[in-house]
Formats: C-alpha cells, sequence, structure tokens
C-alpha cells in the first residue's frame, strides 16, 4: 500500500445555511476544512496510506477536529493539540452556482509552532508522494524553510514532491507567492495547479509557455486543472487533455484539494495519463456535489463507479 505525506494547517470550516452574500448569512454548520486536511481525506478514503503533519488548537475545535481526522484513518502521529493557538476558523460564503469565498480568522495559527527540527528523517519512511500546498507556505514566510526542509528529507528518502500552488491572495501577495514557488519549482516532480494560478504566477498559460516552464524546473508531470472545462497534462513532451463529468456544483471548496487526490492515488497505481486525468476529474466533480470541503469525497468503489459512470443500487 503507499504512503502519501503532507503538511498543513486546518479550520474549522463554517459553511452557510443560505447562498448569498455572507453578511445575511443568518446560521452556520460546523464542519472541518484545510486545503492539506481534505487532501489527506481524499487521499485516505481511497485507500493510500495518508500521514498528516500538523498543529491544532488545544480546545473544543482542536478536538473537534483531531477526531473527525482519526475518524477518516488519518494517521496522527505527527499532529499535536497546542496551548495558546486558537485553531483557526473559516467562515465560507457560497453562490448560487456553488462558487465559494473564504473568510479567515487564522491569526496565531497552531500550525505556527512546528520548527524545522520537528520534520524528522523517520516520518518520511515509507513514503511515496509528500504534498504540500501554497497554503502552508502563504501562513507565515517561515513556513517556507520548513517546506524546504521537507522537501530535502524527503528527496533524501527517495520520495516525489508534489505541490499546489493553491494561490491565496487574502494571506499573502502574488509577488509573495511567485518568489516561494519559483523557489521549490526545481524540487517539484508533480505540479498541479489551476488555471487561472498557472496563469496569474507565469502570466502566460500558452502551451509553449508551459512546456518551456515545465522543462526548465524539471516538472515531470503538469497538470492543469480548469474546473467545468477539465483538465490537462504535460508530462514527457506530450499533452493529455480530459472532459469535466457534467454535473451541477452546489459547493466547490475543496474540489482542487479533491482532484489532486485523485490524481496521486492514479498516479501511484500507475493509471496510464488520460486514466489520471480522468479519475482526478471525476472526484473533484464529486466534491462539488456535496456542501462542505471533503464531506463529497469518496471511497475507492464509490469513485470507480461515478467514472465509469455505472449504476448503483441504491435501495
Ligand atoms: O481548498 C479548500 C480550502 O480553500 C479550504 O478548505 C480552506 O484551506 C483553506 C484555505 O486556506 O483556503
Amino acid at each position: 500500500n503507499f504512503g502519501v505525506l503532507t503538511l498543513g494547517d486546518a479550520m474549522i470550516t463554517m459553511n452557510p445555511s443560505a447562498t448569498g452574500p455572507l453578511r445575511f448569512v443568518p446560521g452556520f454548520e460546523r464542519k472541518a476544512g484545510g486545503a492539506e486536511l481534505n487532501f489527506a481525506i481524499g487521499c485516505a478514503r481511497l485507500g493510500l496510506r495518508m500521514k498528516w503533519i500538523s498543529r491544532l488548537g488545544k480546545d473544543e475545535f482542536g478536538r473537534f477536529i483531531d477526531n473527525f481526522a482519526r475518524g477518516e484513518g488519518i494517521d496522527m502521529s505527527d499532529v499535536r493539540l497546542v496551548e495558546g493557538y486558537p485553531t483557526s476558523i473559516n467562515f465560507k460564503e457560497i453562490r448560487e452556482d456553488g462558487s465559494g469565498k473564504t473568510f479567515y480568522y487564522r491569526h496565531n495559527s497552531p500550525i505556527l509552532t512546528i520548527e524545522p527540527e520537528d520534520i524528522k528523517e523517520s516520518m518520511f519512511e515509507d513514503i511515496d508522494i509528500v504534498h504540500l500546498s501554497g497554503v502552508y507556505l502563504a501562513i507565515d514566510p517561515r513556513n517556507i524553510l520548513i517546506a524546504k526542509r521537507v522537501i530535502e528529507v524527503a528527496k533524501g528518502k527517495g520520495s516525489k514532491v508534489s505541490f499546489d500552488p493553491n494561490i491565496r491572495l487574502k494571506l499573502w501577495t502574488i509577488e509573495e507567492a511567485r518568489k516561494a514557488y519559483f523557489d521549490l519549482f526545481p524540487s517539484v516532480d508533480i505540479l498541479l495547479t489551476g488555471r487561472d494560478e498557472i496563469q496569474l504566477i507565469l502570466e502566460d498559460d500558452r502551451e509553449e509557455a508551459l512546456e518551456t516552464f515545465a522543462e526548465k524546473y524539471d516538472i515531470n508531470q503538469l497538470v492543469i486543472k480548469d474546473g467545468e472545462k477539465g483538465s490537462k497534462l504535460y508530462t514527457n513532451g506530450l499533452w493529455f487533455e480530459k472532459e469535466a463529468f457534467p454535473i451541477v456544483p452546489i459547493d466547490t471548496v475543496g474540489a482542487g484539494d479533491g482532484f489532486d487526490a485523485g490524481y496521486i492515488y492514479a498516479l501511484l497505481n500507475d493509471y496510464s495519463s488520460e486514466e489520471r486525468l480522468t479519475f482526478a476529474n471525476g472526484i473533484g466533480a464529486m466534491v462539488t456535489t456535496v456542501s462542505g470541503d471533503n464531506e463529497g469525497l469518496p471511497y475507492l468503489e464509490e469513485a470507480l463507479s461515478f467514472v465509469h459512470r455505472e449504476a448503483v443500487i441504491e435501495r
């Protein structure tokens, strides 16, 4: 069974009881979220061995997320609850087309208590892929150093590195983001990015520009997620493309994390280039049909029947 590791902040996700501007939303449902946690849940549900490095507040919300992640079968031996740092909170706004906005309350996040010395070689035993996300980098400049240490240890142990820029301009500027990303790109094997994100990063998303970029940084898998337009992959000099699944989205937040989990699962399990895109598109789509950042992430059987459009016996 393949092993995957990720590192990042988790949050209480307050999902709105109604669509429309947040200021008029009368109530919220308490859930859990955070890009890396969503990814971890996605991988665990598909059956990968999933390790998550994180810190949560030693408070009721931290305990809730801790229980929730344990219930998903994530290896929590490197997640600790810390005093004095409240668990982060994210209030979501959802519009009628399922698109979402985030309103963070995440100053002094517990994840800031991770020190470079906390990243130990032993954490990377039997880990095939280490997945990092730009959200972690955006929270604090020190996190970039910690991410570099993670990459260094991961590479030393023979793991591949996957990265999702997950641009959050509420947390940093595009200039700061670019600087951090370009620092990491030479170590990235698999880049899973939104089309709008790569456009912001490179200021050019034409195929030739993407090819030059992938070759320059030796990115073996450059995957472009384009929502309802599907996804594309550039690998070993070739392009592949797969259309999206026709669904009606109700909450698109977390779809990219689900796509990433699907892509990593498919890559580890030797799916062909096109099958990887189809599988990842399927999981991204499934996430958007359920309210919450990770509730729509499927178990493997559910993912396979959705992707192959099999009839499911429901009653
Ligand atoms: O990708 C989904 C995330 O955006 C959501 O869970 C909240 O981690 C989050 C963030 O920082 O936006």
